[in-house]
């Protein structure tokens, strides 16, 4: 059962949809797999979380269609894309490969949480958890794996739109059983990070609640939330809340090399009226202190009114992690400590951008050194980029024919 659940009716309702799901067996959808040869690859593939669109009568691609998963694999000739397409859900939030059990989806409208296996090269998926949040919206939309209460078993912590759900979904030796960790009507959780900040050997986690989105943008109120496991429940505290700005993008980074992470928060800029931006995005570092967050400003994007996706690690080969921020407008910021507080901001593509922009670091060539991969939305493609030692050189290794048919929401890595 759901322990220490604050959904009532809606918990109860839960745990008979995953019982029934788990009665169900495995699945069959209507997973569809464009691998022409059907081989399977034996190293690291990109693993592209996305939602794509249909046509209008007007022609324009605003009709919310499948949620997609693309497998992106390096061969001799050039990335190979295999896709796994999804009506269930018409978005794709993130993807995470979970230990050699498979790959574990989120999705939306359809709210659910999959879990994926390949067989004879057909794909095929079990739901784990399909729930309803009670508002207008149901989305997974953010998920991280950790063990969270020490029993030898990854659990997965879940941010969801609309109703502030907060989900902690654990594996009970095998059996899935979610609970609610919080909840705050019409609120919008984007984000969820992992990490322990406060040094006490056990992980934390950290959530962006948000109001919903207006046309304007004006007066959006957000912050960071922090649940931390006491060995019998989450205990919840705020790490910081802005009245008129939010964040929906937060990073648990280890980025000064101290042997010690810190939270990292791309907090979106304070907008007027007419879409006018009155104070920039802020990326703003959260060390905790003596029982407490103290905020630091690391560097504001001049002109940016928002940026979806920080990730850190050493990108340019010099020994020491890099921030990198990818920007909705102002393309993709590598930010580097250059001293005690100091940091530089070098722009490597201003012509990278998107909505959520989604980015991720990873040594998939083998040659340990991290590329980076990033989803441009605004053209359609995905690139990677690789320092040679003087600036970043930038490979397409795939694009589709109608950018706006499409858009990623998140990027990962899987052995597959
Ligand atoms: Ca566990
Ligand atoms: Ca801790
Ligand atoms: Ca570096
Ligand atoms: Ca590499």
């Amino acid at each position: 059962m759901i322990s220490g659940c604050k959904g009532g009716d809606s918990a109860a309702k839960n745990d008979q949809t995953i019982e029934s799901a788990q009665k169900t067996d495995v699945k069959k959808n209507d997973a569809v797999s464009d691998k022409a040869d059907g081989k399977k690859s034996n190293g690291k593939a990109l693993l592209v979380a996305l939602s794509t669109f249909k046509k209008d009568d007007n022609g324009k691609y605003v009709i919310p269609d499948k949620g997609e998963l693309q497998i992106l694999t390096p061969s001799d000739n050039g990335w190979k894309s295999e896709m796994i397409k999804d009506s269930e859900s018409n978005v794709y939030h993130k993807a995470l490969q979970y230990k050699d059990e498979g790959i574990l989806s989120i999705g939306a409208n359809e709210a659910m949480l999959k879990l994926w296996n390949q067989n004879d090269s057909k794909w095929s998926s079990k739901t784990l958890w399909h729930t309803t949040f009670g508002g207008k919206q149901n989305r997974l939309r953010d998920f991280e794996k950790a063990d969270f209460d020490g029993d030898g078993n990854e659990d997965l912590a879940i941010a969801t739109h609309d109703q502030g759900v907060v989900a902690v979904v654990w594996n009970r030796g095998g059996k899935w059983v979610p609970e609610e960790i919080d909840r705050q009507a019409d609120m919008f959780v984007h984000e969820i990070e992992i990490g322990d900040l406060d040094g006490n050997g056990k992980l934390e986690i950290y959530a962006t609640p948000s109001k919903p989105n207006t046309a304007s943008g004006v007066e959006q109120g957000g912050g960071i939330i922090r649940f931390a496991w006491n060995g019998e429940k989450f205990e919840k505290s705020e790490v910081v809340h802005y009245d008129k700005r939010h964040i929906k993008e937060v990073l648990v980074a280890d980025v000064d090399g101290d042997g010690k992470p810190e939270l990292y928060a791309s907090v979106e800029a304070q907008m007027g009226e007419g879409f006018k931006i009155e104070v920039p995005v802020d990326i703003v570092r959260f060390d905790y202190i003596d029982g407490k967050f103290v905020s630091k400003k690391v560097v504001q994007l001049a002109g940016e009114r928002f940026c979806r996706f920080l990730t850190a690690g050493d990108i340019d080969g010099d020994g020491k992690k890099e921030l990198v921020a990818s920007a909705f407008s102002t393309g993709i910021h590598v930010i580097k400590q250059t001293g005690e507080g100091s940091y530089s901001d070098t722009v490597i593509d201003k012509e990278s951008g998107g909505f959520e922009h989604a980015t991720y670091m990873a040594d998939i060539d083998g040659d340990g050194k991290l590329e980076l991969y990033a989803a441009d939305d605004n053209h359609g493609s995905i690139n990677q980029y690789v320092y040679d030692g003087k600036k970043y050189v930038k490979t397409t290794i795939n694009k589709r024919l109608v950018p706006k048919s499409a858009m990623v929401w998140n990027i990962t890595t899987a052995n597959l």
